[in-house]
């Protein structure tokens, strides 16, 4: 090798860290915190997509609770498919078409439900519909060297650091005691599939301590040649045999000491290095593996033991890095000094643009760590969860918290990953329609408000919330967007009958409303909130054609025609969708100037409703905008001001989007602020207490994924938008961001972009097409044209069109005057 001086290397690295800060190569993003966490919200979640863990840093006694998103207690129900239901279902539509609402809700509750127990109001894990459950928890006991002090053993501490590097998915505890400096690192290898945790000290025969698996119930722990197993059954709530099994091994790699087992732990002593590993498998997506469950919980382990530690760690770090550095943001120099807990309460009053960027990344993190393309989608906890009965079981809420989960994945460069979602979509279709004909018996299929692993998709037991039949045509939007974003027509073709299907059950189950003769939904609700009818004040939620439903059935019907057309498909679906459309309720604005969420000019039982369902069509759809339609565009802005700015954690992250989409960068950046207010306690508010734990995850409260990953597409909304056929650069810059860059960031039609701001005005844009197509650049605000190669290209009504090859790479220039 060719060997350089000292300084040039010094220069070098000199040259590095100055580029780093100024954003050309990827920041270094770092969680720190200065003492090990009190509560499981200050832990730090790992995770490769199919297994987690989120270690605690304790000194003496370490607790890292264990994930795996298989880990569904429940199984499939045949009793939900209520038999009786469908024939109430004239009657409910004549008291709804009569106005009498509340005796149709009445009804409603009684009959026109799930048969069996449904979801039991989220304290399902004993039930057929289950619940999303923790794998366990692993214990580490320490024991320490004895100083030789007086007195012996003092346990001083010193430097304690704990840290999360969002570079390469690893985190570390790191503390001095008694002179000698412990450190731990922890990952869970996106390469080899199990969970990792090294432990070193700078003396030698430091290391001793005893490890423990567990779990809160149905496990058993047994040792055999030195490796600790736990394995068990969850309850399938049908006192049958068709739970999920697990398997959980661990095995210690020790360098010097010895080791030991008892019935139910393992003991290292006096070592000198020491790397626990520790697999999981269940038996839940076993007919997709190779192997059985448990052989290949063995398999992983044996794997992992016969490869160095180094070479895990750096083929974990290579395969996550692969994704997470293909997009960058740069908002200012990132502080990786003082904790995050402290930078996370300081934002309130600095707004350290750096936190926002780390922030977003974290939500980039997450979704890497948190889903893969060939399991389960992220569930209410991502893949994180420290009880057997999590809240709301941990599911899918198909009335926006599922989908917000995967509002970045195209943008923010993790397209693949959204196949976790738009897969378990498509599995949905053989249960939805049998819902479809057993409860309407209406054609296609269709799935309410919450579904599960085992593939629920009949109405909820209790019809304020369990009535909304949108779910599944909500998750359509997801396959198109898909397709936007990536232009794949084999993959279109493959979802095109989903989408039919779908688009089936609304043409052959809507009713003609008698006002307007508008074809509507019924029975229905606009998620979760109520209303009074004229001269009552009982809460009413079982309503005809709310808002939502009807733009989310105007997008799935012009998404499938605009899928036809790509496919050249012209068929019975396609004519009739044709001549639905017309016949579609218009939106409505009320005489006081709000969008209306019913069509009636109803009063909300809550107007402050975390829920805004019906800006649906403001985002994430694009039926409203202050381009194309500024008079609902100005609607939403009232409505939205009349919801005000609180909620929970998801609802405030909802609405970092609205704003966006509003193009109303500092009221955006209001909300993200909102959301990023520190929040403590895990007990349930509806209302109050959303925010951000220590950790960064998002607060309903209690802990709920959906936020950090709303709260991330709507950074991304604010910087970038492409939902009208174009692509509009900063449409929401806030002014708390005036300077910044970012890389990657996707659009539809395929092509990635980067781009580099000052004082908001653009000083660098890249183009990269993924296929070959003609992207229309809007001419961002004040500037007076664009320049290829130094040439001004020609500006059609505001617009360049920019034509491109596939895999092309484009450097524009943007010429403001003077
Ligand atoms: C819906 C929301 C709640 C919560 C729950 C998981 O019911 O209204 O706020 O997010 O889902």
């Amino acid at each position: 090798m060719k060997k350089y001086p000292f300084f040039f290397l010094i220069m070098l690295a000199g040259l590095w860290m100055q580029c780093s800060t100024e954003g050309v190569f990827q920041q270094r993003l770092i969680l720190r915190y200065n003492a090990p966490a009190s509560v499981w919200e200050e832990t730090l979640p790992l995770g490769n997509g199919r297994i987690g863990m989120m270690p605690d840093g304790g000194i003496d006694t370490e607790h890292i609770v264990l994930n795996d998103i298989t880990m569904w207690s429940g199984s499939e129900d045949s009793e939900a498919f209520n038999p009786d239901a469908i024939t109430y279902l004239p009657e409910i539509r004549e008291l709804l078409l009569a106005g009498k609402n509340l005796d149709a809700q009445k009804l409603m509750y009684s009959y026109f439900r799930c048969g069996g127990k449904g979801s039991s109001h989220g304290s399902g894990k004993d039930a057929p519909y289950g619940a999303f459950q923790t794998l366990g928890d692993l214990d580490v006991n320490y024991s320490y060297p004895r100083t030789g002090s007086y007195p012996p053993s003092g346990g001083v501490i010193g430097a304690y650091e704990r840290t999360l590097s969002l570079n390469d998915a690893v985190a570390a505890t790191q503390f001095n005691r008694d002179g000698i400096t412990y450190t731990r690192e922890y990952f869970a290898s996106h390469a080899d599939d199990v969970l990792v945790i090294r432990l070193t000290a700078d003396r030698k025969e430091s290391l001793s301590f005893e490890v423990k698996l567990s779990r809160p119930e149905r496990a058993t722990v047994s040792v055999k040649d030195n490796i600790l197993y736990m394995e068990g059954q969850l309850n399938d709530g049908h006192d049958g045999e068709k739970g999920v099994r697990f398997l959980t091994q661990l095995e210690i790699v020790n360098n010097g000491g010895t080791l030991a087992s008892s019935t139910n732990s393992l003991s290292l002593s006096g070592a000198d290095e020491a790397v626990i590993l520790i697999s999981n498998a269940t038996d839940m997506l076993d007919k997709e593996r190779l192997t059985t469950y448990s052989g290949y919980a063995g398999e992983l382990l044996t794997r992992a033991r016969n490869t160095q530690y180094n070479r895990l760690k750096n083929s974990h770090v290579d395969v996550y890095r692969e994704k997470f550095d293909r997009v960058e943001l740069n908002l200012g120099k990132q502080d990786n000094i003082t904790p995050t807990n402290e930078r996370l309460i300081r934002f309130q009053r600095d707004d350290d643009p750096a936190l926002a960027a780390l922030y977003f990344q974290y939500g980039r993190y997450l979704m890497i760590c948190g889903t893969r393309e060939d399991n389960l989608p992220l569930n209410l906890q991502g893949l994180w969860a420290n009880q057997v009965q999590t809240p709301w079981n941990g599911d899918y809420h198909l009335n926006i918290n599922l989908q917000m989960n995967y509002w970045p994945a195209e943008v923010c460069n993790l397209s693949e990953l959204h196949r976790a979602l738009t897969d378990f979509t498509v599995s949905l279709v053989p249960s939805g329609e049998k819902t479809a004909q057993t409860f309407y018996g209406a054609e296609g299929w269709v799935a309410h408000m919450m579904t599960n692993p085992w593939k629920f998709t009949a109405p909820g037991e209790h019809a304020s919330w369990g009535a909304t039949n949108t779910g599944g045509a909500w998750l359509c939007q997801h396959l198109w967007e898909h397709y936007a974003f990536t232009q794949d027509k084999t993959y279109l073709k493959s979802i095109y009958p989903v989408l039919a299907g779908a688009a089936d059950f609304f043409l052959s189950s809507m009713i003609r409303e008698p006002k307007q003769g508008w074809l509507v939904t019924a029975p229905s609700s606009s998620p979760e909130n109520g209303f009074y009818l004229p001269g009552s004040r009982e809460a009413v939620y079982v309503c005809m054609g709310p808002t939502m439903d009807v733009q989310i059935i105007k997008e799935l019907f012009s998404n499938i025609l605009s899928a036809a057309e790509i496919l050249g498909i012209d068929d019975v679906t396609t004519a009739k969708i044709r001549e639905t459309i017309p016949r579609l309720p218009p939106m409505q604005i009320s005489p006081d100037g709000y969008l209306q969420e019913w069509l009636e000019d109803y009063e909300e039982v809550d107007p402050q409703h975390r829920h805004v369902s019906h800006l649906y069509g403001l985002h994430p759809s694009n039926q409203i905008s202050p381009v194309t339609t500024p008079d609902l565009a100005e609607a939403a802005r009232k409505t939205l001001d009349r919801r005000g700015d609180a909620g929970t954690g998801w609802s405030r992250a909802w609405k970092v989007n609205f704003w966006a989409r509003l193009h109303d960068g500092d009221r955006a950046y209001k909300l993200l602020k909102s959301l990023l207010e520190p929040a403590y306690g895990s007990e349930v508010k509806m209302s109050s207490g959303g925010g951000t734990y220590p950790n960064l995850f998002c607060a309903h409260p209690p802990f709920q994924i959906d936020g950090n990953f709303g709260g991330t597409a709507g950074i991304a909304e604010m910087l970038i938008q492409s939902q009208d056929g174009y692509i509009h650069l900063l449409p929401a810059l806030p002014s708390a961001w005036a300077d910044g860059s970012f890389k990657g960031l996707c659009v539809r039609g395929g092509a990635e972009v980067d781009a580099a701001w000052k004082d908001g005005k653009i000083t660098q844009l890249t183009l990269r097409a993924r296929t070959g197509n003609t992207f229309q650049l809007k001419v961002p605000d004040q500037a007076m044209a664009i320049k290829k190669n130094g040439k001004e290209l020609p500006v059609e009504n505001g617009f360049v069109p920019v034509g491109m090859t596939a895999r092309e790479e484009l450097e524009l220039e943007v010429v403001y005057p003077g």
